[in-house]
């Protein structure tokens, strides 16, 4: 690249102006964008598989209308997030290939069994919560197709935290049994979430670079505090206890004090040791070679209509 192009490309980032597909980006850069662009793609289609153990028995017909809804948005965002790394030149099938061969990651949240229907709830409020906190800076991020993507996925994931809560809301309210299910949710639900913000600062290898390109605009450790600040006052609402002994107000600075998740446990989770990780992507390569057919009829009609010229 020329010196031009490198400065070029540094002070746009340094003037809060976006990269765009065709600028000229260092490889690292492109490199960078691709990886994250694409897990976060991977995380929202693995992610359907959780809710979708409850779409076939939701307590009601409203309940599982909602609940298909907010499995399609998933869906949706994760085409979004396709096509923006697609902007990037690779290309979506093989994204999925590397998916489905362990070679890409997606979040380490989705390899958790959601054993009741509270944990419908709970993953509305804790894990679209962990999600908001960390997605809403990244709407200002410097890549403009992903900093664009991301606002209309926030805009959804807020509705999606908030049915979350009024379903907790609506089971805390009902028999001791149910609140005896919110808990339990909560309780195997809180340290994964935490662990979605990934490693602290000091182990996690690629914050600062991605901080400097303002591809990330704070820390891991720092979005992490953000959600536990946002989320303790709601669970006093709700009415649940969050199973950390060590949660306290410090006043000094004037945020909560929290223990220290199990970071043994995350690495094994992201290694493809957790509860789940086998079966999701059992699943998904289910689901992408029986959708084969669809991918050969799609292109054998783009291709008659390309010759078409229509
Ligand atoms: N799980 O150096 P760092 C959703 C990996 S929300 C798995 O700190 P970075 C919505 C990391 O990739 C969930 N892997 O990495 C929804 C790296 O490995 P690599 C998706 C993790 O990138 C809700 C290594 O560890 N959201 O889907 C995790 O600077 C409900 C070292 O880590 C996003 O993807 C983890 N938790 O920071 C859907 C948001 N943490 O790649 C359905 C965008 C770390 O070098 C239902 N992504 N790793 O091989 C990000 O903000 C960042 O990529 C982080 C990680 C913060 C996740």
């Amino acid at each position: 690249a020329s010196a031009e192009a490198q400065s070029r490309f540094e002070a746009v980032v340094a003037n809060e102006q976006r990269v765009e597909p065709r600028d000229w980006m260092p490889d690292a850069y492109r490199a960078t964008l691709v990886r994250q662009i694409a897990q976060h793609a991977h995380s929202e289609i693995i992610g359907m598989q959780p809710e979708g153990n409850w779409l076939t028995r939701a307590p009601s017909l409203r309940r599982k209308a909602i609940l298909l809804a907010k499995a399609q948005d998933e869906a949706g965002h994760g085409l979004y997030l396709y096509a923006a790394a697609e902007t990037l030149g690779v290309d979506r099938a093989e994204l999925t290939e590397k998916l489905i061969d362990g070679r890409q990651k997606y979040s380490s949240i989705f390899n958790y069994p959601t054993l009741t229907f509270a944990d419908v709830g709970v993953i509305g409020w804790l894990v679209d919560g962990a999600a908001i906190c960390n997605q809403v800076p990244l709407c200002r991020c410097s890549y403009g197709p992903y900093a664009r993507a991301m606002v209309r996925i926030c805009k959804e994931e807020s509705f999606h935290q908030r049915q979350g809560y009024e379903l907790l809301m609506t089971l805390m309210a009902g028999t001791e049994g149910q609140r005896r299910m919110v808990q339990d949710a909560v309780d195997r639900w809180w340290w994964p979430s935490l662990m979605m913000f990934g490693p602290p600062d000091g182990a996690s290898p690629n914050s600062e670079r991605s901080m400097a390109w303002r591809i990330k605009r704070h820390s891991n450790d720092e979005l992490r505090q953000r959600f536990v600040d946002m989320t303790v006052p709601q669970a006093e609402i709700l009415g649940v206890t969050l199973p950390d002994p060590a949660l306290a107000w410090n006043e000094e600075r004037g945020s909560w004090d929290f223990g220290e998740p199990d970071w043994s446990e995350l690495m094994q989770v992201i290694k493809g040791q957790g509860p789940c990780n086998a079966q999701r992507i059992d699943r998904r390569r289910a689901a992408h070679e029986d959708g084969a057919w669809v991918r050969e009829a799609a292109s054998a009609y783009a291709a008659k209509h390309g010759r078409k010229g229509s």
